[in-house]
């Protein structure tokens, strides 16, 4: 077996290195998202922690596209750069180092680790004669008893493959089977999830055959050392980045790669699995390297049910997203909506609804109401209390419970239990806050007002420490509004588990932390396509709504205003708090008859108004058709007359 290293307090990360013949789409987001979690996470703990991206540069494809955008495959490569690196930078990816496949550094190291496997015997030369499918960059092998000419399609994505027929030089894959087979049982977590383990298993258990890794048909790659008619065979470049980037191959960087090396996750997608699971590991073995921990296989993101990609032409730009609703939020949908463990499929309507549901209902409003509140009644410093009621000692369970569930889900990669399970907790504290009426014990109950204020506040504090990793700029800025900031010494989570709950929080009324977004008027989906924004008001917060008082009443009497061609007045019974006059503009659409019985909704705390002589104590909503004509808003089902509408 393949020693592992003793444990290190160190976390190396790593995402897939990116093919760039466009800019980075939702799919690549969502893996990188998924790394800088992991990394961030891992920091929490204190933990050194290495993430590593970056782009693949080489093979067939690139230098294809780069021919058909009239560049030569190296300006092509270098112009994808900047849009990687500064979208990363704008979804906040806080990777330590971006490797290039063209990197001098790397070319070198890849030429070096052939020379090895040659002198060892595990590479060696002959004739390939198959198929080979572009898209993929993967040798595909004709099924059984098909015609020898018969172009076989795919397995992976499906497309007819060409025909290859040249010279090559063999990776001995078929020496590393067995020892493949029992890495696999030694190590059954070794693919997340396990699932996906059982079709690397039967593949290799059905018999592996030896790599081509080098091609002579090409000239876009790395020089084959000591045989100048070949270049690398892109994958057998590509996954060694996981190991020259942390300076396998330089003899100055032995200790670094020591210490990183071998990887804690590789993240990446189902499409890659063979190349992780099977070659890497082979690879490494005839290294004599250690193997990485685990791989992280997620699924697709699809759109209407079918995978994104740039051929299917449904592909979601993440820039669009980024304007319509900032990183933190996008990263919380990407890391919420989809199953690392499963497909699935992108929707604006869930986007919407992650954020105003979870986002900006359940816990923005919750930090506002508290904060505001708090201000109000000059409570800005919060003590713990000294004794904590039967309810508080009950959520301060939760938050046990919370944090122990959660720690599992993270171990596991399972992030959107994770996020869930959080979610479940911050319902519970909405529960709680609103089931203890502060702004009642506000006036009377002093202490129990700041009971209530410091239990929110250690539950809020805990939140955004956990959720930190997905959306770092917004649990910042919670944290700055409980007057904390976000501790990189020491492990946060044991600090969190080990809280009896008394720290002092000095509250700070910050900018809302989610905005609701406006509802979608056409759903845009590709880069080529305008972004569609629509004007809103600016944002209130719930205390602004409240100062509008909106009841219920019935229309009881009403006549035409002699003169106005626009008013009616009425009168209107609001219940235990008596009849009003109200004047309403709704004469072109109604008549004084129709209205009579109706009951509608009113503005009750406007000032007094006078219009055409006459004093109107409030306002009638109404919303305008298309046509032009009002409609009045009337409840579902009858309710008393003079109820609160909340
Ligand atoms: O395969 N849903 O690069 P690539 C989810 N260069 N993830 C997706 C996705 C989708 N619809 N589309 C892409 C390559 N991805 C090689 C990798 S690594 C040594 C070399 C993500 O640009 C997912 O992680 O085609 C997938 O595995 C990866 O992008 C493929 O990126």
């Amino acid at each position: 077996m393949v020693p592992l290293m003793e444990h290190k307090n160190k976390f190396y990360v790593t995402t897939p290195i990116y093919y760039v013949t466009a800019k980075p789409h939702l799919g690549s987001l969502y893996s990188t998202v998924l790394a800088d979690v992991a990394a961030r996470w891992n920091k929490l703990f204190s933990k050194k922690v290495f993430f590593l991206t970056g782009t693949d540069e080489h093979g067939q494809k690139i230098a294809e596209a780069a021919a058909h955008a009239g560049k030569s495959p190296q300006e092509f490569v270098d112009s994808f750069i900047h849009p990687y690196k500064d979208m990363w930078h704008r979804y906040h990816i806080d990777y330590t180092k971006f490797i290039r496949t063209t990197d001098e550094y790397h070319k070198k190291a890849v030429q070096q680790w052939i020379e090895i496997l040659m002198k060892k015997g595990d590479v060696y030369k002959s004739f390939y004669e198959g198929w080979y499918c572009t898209p993929d960059e993967t040798f595909v092998t004709a099924k059984e008893g098909s015609s020898s000419d018969e172009a076989p399609s795919c397995p992976s994505c499906g497309r007819i493959t060409q025909r290859v027929s040249e010279e090559t030089y063999f990776f001995r894959l078929s020496a590393y089977q067995d020892k493949l087979l029992k890495f696999y049982e030694e190590h059954p977590d070794f693919i997340i999830p396990k699932e996906r383990a059982h079709e690397v298993v039967n593949f290799v258990r059905g018999g592996l055959k030896d790599l081509s890794i080098s091609r002579t048909t090409i000239t876009w790659g790395i020089p084959f050392p000591g045989d100048a008619k070949h270049v690398t065979y892109v994958w057998a470049d590509a996954l060694n980045n996981y190991i020259t980037a942390i300076g396998w191959g330089q003899q100055a960087k032995k200790d670094e790669f020591n210490f990183w090396w071998p990887a804690d996750v590789h993240i990446l997608g189902k499409d890659i699995v063979r190349f992780h699971a099977i070659y890497w590991p082979a690879f490494l073995m005839a290294l004599d390297l250690p193997l990485p921990k685990h791989l992280l296989v997620h699924g697709w993101i699809t759109v209407d049910q079918k995978k994104m990609s740039k051929s299917f032409g449904n592909v979601v730009d993440p820039e669009i997203l980024l304007e319509k609703y900032g990183a933190d939020p996008v990263r919380y949908y990407l890391v919420r909506q989809m199953a690392v463990n499963s497909d699935g499929d992108f929707s604006y309507h869930d986007v919407q609804e992650r954020i105003t549901s979870d986002l900006a209902n359940d816990l923005g409003n919750l930090l506002n109401r508290m904060v505001t509140l708090a201000l109000k009644h000059e409570q800005k410093q919060i003590l713990a209390p000294k004794h904590w009621s039967a309810e508080s000692i009950h959520l301060r369970d939760e938050y046990y419970n919370m944090l122990e569930d959660l720690k599992k889900h993270m171990h596991d990669y399972m992030y959107h239990l994770a996020l869930a399970r959080v979610w479940k907790f911050i319902h519970q504290v909405n529960a709680y806050f609103h089931g203890k009426e502060p702004w009642k014990l506000a006036k009377h109950e002093l202490a129990d007002f700041i009971e209530v204020l410091s239990a929110t506040a250690h539950s809020l504090y805990a939140v955004a420490i956990v959720l930190w990793p997905v959306m770092p700029t917004k649990m910042e800025q919670l944290l700055a509004s409980l007057g904390k900031k976000i501790a990189l010494e020491g492990d946060q989570l044991q600090k969190l588990e080990e809280s009896p709950w008394d720290m002092t929080f000095s509250l700070q009324q910050g900018e809302t932390l989610f905005i609701k977004p406006p509802e979608i008027v056409q759903e845009p989906m590709t880069s080529q396509e305008t972004i569609e924004t629509k004007s809103t008001s600016p944002t209130i917060n719930i205390d602004d709504l409240t100062k509008v008082e909106l009841l219920v009443g019935t229309i009881e009497q009403a006549q035409e205003v002699p003169k106005s061609n626009k008013l009616l007045q009425l009168q209107v019974n609001f219940g235990s708090l008596g009849m009003r006059q109200i004047l309403s503009g709704i004469k072109q659409s109604y008549s004084a008859q129709e209205v009579i019985g109706k009951q509608a909704v009113f503005v009750v705390n406007l000032e007094p108004r006078l219009m055409m002589g006459l004093e109107s104590r409030g306002m009638l909503l109404v919303a305008e058709s298309e046509d032009g004509q009002a409609k009045i808003i009337t409840p579902a089902a009858p309710v008393p007359n003079g109820t609160r509408l909340k």
